[in-house]
């Protein structure tokens, strides 16, 4: 397996000395899956929200909806609403279990992880060309050590990662289509989002946009 680890890079800028330390157990697979691959997912998502439809959520407290449409493949999916944020057994607007987690996922995680239980949780994201998604770091997970996996398919992202504070510095990537992403160890406690997506930058999505599937073990019962 070979791809972007730990280790620092120097910004280019020469009025900035600050240099990024990628957080440990950060790591980047460019091209994990291959274009075959990619088809191959992009077949299941179609097929998962077919009966789990992708739908517009909204923000605790002030109800203002996200910029992303959701979905999830997985018994537990992670839903937020003027409620509060959650994992939920249900999807929130057909009120039917989701779909479950496609075996190539589950043989993605078992490659690029050594957690012992497969995730309950395997959250689609649909960005279209106006998405983004702000700095945040996951938290509503009680197996909070356990990493996070995750896949883009369709039009490059602007991916930034920081550190545990939202302050800290940040490094800005480019994931493209069939890309992975694993936020363990330190990296899993720092702040994340995506700035912008490049329109027409992938053909894998006819329509253009980009999902991203973002694996996660919940622990209900740790
Ligand atoms: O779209 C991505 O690459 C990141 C998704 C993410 O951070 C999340 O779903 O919490």
């Amino acid at each position: 397996m070979t791809g972007i680890g730990t280790g620092s890079i120097h910004s280019h800028n020469p009025f900035m000395r600050s240099e990024f330390q990628f957080p440990s157990g950060f790591l980047l697979l460019p091209e994990y899956f291959s274009r075959q691959a990619q088809e191959n997912l992009l077949h299941l998502v179609r097929k998962a929200v077919q009966s789990a439809p992708l739908y517009r959520p909204v923000m605790p407290r002030t109800g203002k909806p996200l910029s992303v449409r959701m979905s999830n493949f997985g018994p537990l999916g992670w839903i937020t609403s003027k409620e509060g944020y959650r994992y939920g057994l249900h999807h929130p607007v057909t009120n039917k279990p989701w779909p479950p987690l496609p075996a190539c996922l589950a043989a993605l995680w078992q490659d690029v992880t050594n957690w012992p239980d497969l995730p309950e949780a395997c959250l689609i994201n649909y960005y279209d060309e106006k998405a983004r998604l702000g700095l945040h770091v996951d938290a509503d997970e009680n197996a909070a050590k356990a990493p996070i996996v995750s896949v883009s398919l369709g039009d490059q992202a602007l991916f930034r990662l920081g550190g545990p504070r939202r302050n800290d510095p940040t490094r800005s990537l480019r994931l493209s289509s069939g890309d992975v992403v694993v936020l363990g160890g330190a990296a899993r406690h720092c702040y994340h989002g995506v700035d912008r997506i490049y329109p027409n930058t992938s053909t894998l999505l006819p329509k253009g946009g980009r999902i991203n599937l973002t694996m996660r073990v919940v622990g209900r019962n740790t």
